[in-house]
């Protein structure tokens, strides 16, 4: 054995320790970089609200939020079932699972539960020592068969409703807002209101509590949007895909890179929804929440011109009909100017016959 083979051993030795040690670290490793990625991303969280209302306070009278007492969209304490609805899709489709589905997988499963007790009592081996040898019943077959494509058909009929309803275009005269998907929070753009955008953090414990709102779901600044009329809400991934959901108004769309998505979504009351980011789409995908404010159409309007940049189309069209205006007084002007120039000389003329009975 030469001196390069001990020399190698031990090193071999340490390679392995070096790389049992490193893989058994590895977990703690990411972890400590997941630490390391949350530190920074804080810091936004805090300093976010202080630059996007610092302007806006400038700009215009502070626009007065709504409170915790209009909550409306959030889960419950062990809730069961689906979020109270606050759109037409949501009521039609929360009406086909407590009306339709409901009691027919209670039904169904109560008559088979029936089923097996009757065979288990009635057709064991000590009470049925003879078994029946029918193997074939035309009458029981065709019930079988029959009132299982009834049953389809009464769950298709709703189910294929619902889905064209959430198919369904938006009206041309609605709002767009587009929602951006951040690794990791919500950037949402008033495409149709000067393109101004809403950049929402999720706020920490502390503040939601102090705020009176549900922690991990409360924002610093919400997404906020008219009641009662029609909303184009696309959706687009600026990184890696996110998924904008919010229960209680029956809306998810996926957020996608390099594609825009696009739902009409119609709320029907004021009020606060709450959703979550429903892609998983990285170390901080579940403190993305989202937060929607309902505001009747003027308060709204109002609110968009607290922001900076902030216009609305009534703001824009009467802007450019003034302009217009202007620029029609403008070639009139020119226009006159034009045609007086012979009147003008006409003046002149009259002005002595004017000025002559006077003398
Ligand atoms: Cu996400």
């Amino acid at each position: 054995m030469t001196f390069g083979d001990i020399a190698r051993k031990p090193l071999t030795f340490l390679t392995m320790l070096v790389a049992a040690v490193s893989f058994t670290a590895s977990p703690q490793t990411v972890f400590a970089q997941d630490q390391a990625v949350t530190a920074p991303i804080e810091a936004p969280v805090d300093a976010a609200p202080a630059d996007t209302a610092a302007p806006a306070a400038e700009a215009a009278p502070a626009f007065e939020h709504y409170g915790p007492d209009m909550i409306k969209g959030q889960p419950t304490p062990g809730g069961l079932g689906f979020q109270d609805q606050y759109t037409a899709n949501g009521n039609y489709a929360l009406w086909m699972h407590d009306a339709i589905l409901l009691p027919i997988t209670v039904v169904i499963s109560l008559f088979v539960l029936a089923l097996l007790l009757w065979v288990i009592a009635r057709y064991n081996r000590r009470s049925n020592t003879v078994p029946s040898k029918t193997s074939h019943n035309t009458l029981i077959e065709i019930v079988w068969t029959v009132i299982p494509v009834l049953i389809l058909v009464v769950i298709a009929v709703p189910s294929i409703t619902l889905i064209s309803r959430q198919y369904k275009s938006p009206p041309e005269d609605a709002i767009t807002i587009k929602a951006n998907g951040y690794q990791w929070y919500w950037g949402y753009e008033y495409v149709d209101n000067g393109g101004f955008e809403v950049i929402s953090n999720m706020l920490s414990d502390e503040d939601a509590l102090s705020a009176g709102e549900p922690h991990q779901l409360a924002v610093d600044n919400r997404m906020v949007v008219p009641v009662g009329v029609p909303i184009r809400l696309q959706t687009f991934g600026a990184d890696v895909i996110h998924s904008f959901g919010i229960p209680s108004l029956w809306f998810k769309i996926d957020a996608v890179p390099g594609r825009i998505n696009e739902r009409v979504l119609t709320i029907q009351e004021p009020g606060i929804y709450y959703g979550q980011c429903m892609e998983l789409c990285g170390a901080r995908h579940g403190y993305m929440p989202i937060a929607i404010e309902a505001r009747p159409l003027e308060e709204f309007n109002a609110w968009v011109l607290s922001q900076p940049g902030g216009t609305t189309p009534e703001l824009e069209a009467a802007a450019a009909a003034e302009a217009a205006a202007a620029e029609a007084e403008a070639v009139a002007g020119e226009g006159d100017a034009n045609a007086n120039e012979a009147p003008a000389v006409g003046t002149e003329a009259v002005a002595p016959d004017a000025i002559a009975p006077t003398i």
